[in-house]
């Protein structure tokens, strides 16, 4: 196939309204790609491009698993789809089974949906919903954080710390107050955890002071913040935060949404680093993007906390028609055994080292002011060009035309390889950053 023939059998791009994209610019030079495997994706004009996002950090497990594919084909064979309010299917319960398992501590009830937006959203209802049936309905603030990305519901933006997905969309919900980032000009160039900024928790202390504890339902956090241009969390930020969130009786939501299934070398970053929230909130890997998928897994306290009242009372009311959805359950049962099978978490945690050293081997290229790692991703700054994400925008588009698919956040850019990665394919990412960095300087 060549260029010329493969832009011929180009769609009109016209009434596709693209999500986080300048329509515009990208229409008038798009950027297609039509098939993906392994650690690769492959361009309309034949180009292939090694992915070192997994997709949108969602593809741990890397594209186009047979086994996968065989789940969702004989589940749909099965039964296509199960009615989600007062029915059920075995496996919606199976999945819930294996989860429970894998999490860390007594988190072992599962709520399903279908993104990572949808299971903030439902976090955020279920840690009102637990305070009000416990006598405790003052309880009505949220806590999240500067720089905190919690997807695109109103529950999220409202949370969330990013200013570009907040400033366009109103008042949002009342009562949010933000913890301060985590990003010190001191902790330049760490690998790994930081060492400074573990103090920046007690932040939650002086909001408590402001409002008193009894108005407060939750803190929301991602342990290690993704979208923002990955901050990995000072050492003793989260035990810091658990500590201050017990003493207040303030519900603990970790968002692994991104650092979830294996991403930072550990089933989870809860596992990872030994706090364990109220609640988690998932997507992305949880079935490696086959079919879309969210859910919110909860510690034993919070589900029984809610299981009052006459037993024929709905103890929830809230849930989506596609909740646990048949096929995304299927396709979720067959990552987990992937994920066992190849002991993907392990293996990120064993490659974890070598990447470090790949990323930070990047220290000194033009332009280069910061670089962060954390488990099997990382993050580089580079200082701006122009208008923020001038900078940021040139070094994604240029690291694709040189066959590498990297994430871009204003002018920082993330990495996150699939799990599946091998340490060649390590050195060729590094290669082609290099290579774009001071292409682009
Ligand atoms: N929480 C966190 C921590 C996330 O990273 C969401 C919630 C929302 O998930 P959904 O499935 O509704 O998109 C996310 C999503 C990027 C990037 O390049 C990150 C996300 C999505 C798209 C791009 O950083 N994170
Ligand atoms: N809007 C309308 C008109 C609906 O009937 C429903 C669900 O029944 C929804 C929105 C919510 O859709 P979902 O359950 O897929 O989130």
């Amino acid at each position: 196939m060549n260029d010329v023939s493969d832009r011929k059998n180009r769609p009109d791009l016209d009434a596709y309204w693209m999500p986080f994209t300048a329509n515009r610019q990208f229409k008038a030079d798009p950027r297609l790609l039509v098939a993906a495997k392994g650690m690769y994706y492959r361009t309309e004009d034949g180009r292939e491009v090694i992915d070192g996002a997994s997709g949108l950090w969602c593809v741990n497990a890397g594209h186009g698993r047979e086994e996968i594919k065989a789940a969702i084909l004989k589940q749909l064979d099965e039964m296509d789809y199960a009615p989600s309010f007062q029915m059920g299917h075995p496996k919606a319960f199976e999945l819930a089974a294996r989860h429970a398992a894998l999490l860390p501590g007594d988190l072992n009830h599962a709520f399903y949906c279908n993104s990572g937006s949808e299971a903030v959203d439902s976090a955020l209802k279920i840690a009102l919903a637990y305070h009000r049936a416990n006598g405790q309905g003052t309880r009505t603030r949220f806590i999240g954080r500067e720089r905190g990305y919690h997807g695109v519901g109103f529950g999220g933006i409202s949370v969330g710390g990013m200013v570009n997905n907040r400033k366009w969309f109103g008042a949002m919900l009342p009562g949010v107050d933000h913890l301060p980032h985590t990003h010190l000009a001191s902790n330049a160039f760490s690998k790994g955890q930081p060492e400074h900024g573990a103090e920046l928790a007690d932040a939650l202390e002086g909001i408590v002071g402001l409002h008193d504890a009894s108005n407060i339902a939750a803190v929301i956090v991602e342990p290690c913040a993704g979208s923002t241009g990955y901050l990995p969390p000072p050492k003793g930020y989260l035990q810091r935060l658990r500590q201050i969130c017990d003493k207040h009786g303030i519900l603990l939501i970790f968002d692994e949404v991104i650092t979830g299934f294996g991403r930072l070398g550990a089933s989870f970053a809860a596992e990872k680093f030994g706090v364990i929230p109220d609640l988690m909130t998932v997507a992305k890997g949880i079935s490696n993007a086959t079919v879309p998928m969210g859910g919110v897994f909860v510690r034993k306290p919070v589900y029984e906390g809610l299981m009052q009242g006459p037993e024929s009372a709905l103890e929830l009311f809230h849930g989506y028609t596609y909740s646990a959805h048949p096929l995304a359950c299927a396709a979720a049962s067959a990552v987990l055994d992937i994920y066992r099978d190849e002991q993907l978490f392990e293996r990120s945690a064993e490659l974890s080292p070598y990447w470090e050293q790949g990323i930070h081997s990047l220290k000194g290229l033009p332009n280069v002011v910061d670089i962060r790692n954390l488990g099997l991703a990382g993050g580089i700054d580079l200082a701006p060009s122009g208008p923020v994400g001038t900078r940021g925008f040139a070094a994604f588009t240029k690291a694709f035309e040189l066959g590498l698919m990297i994430r871009q956040s204003g002018d920082a850019i993330a990495m996150s390889p699939p799990l599946v990665i091998e340490k060649a394919q390590i050195d060729e990412i590094i290669d082609i950053t290099g290579r774009t960095i001071k292409a682009i300087a």
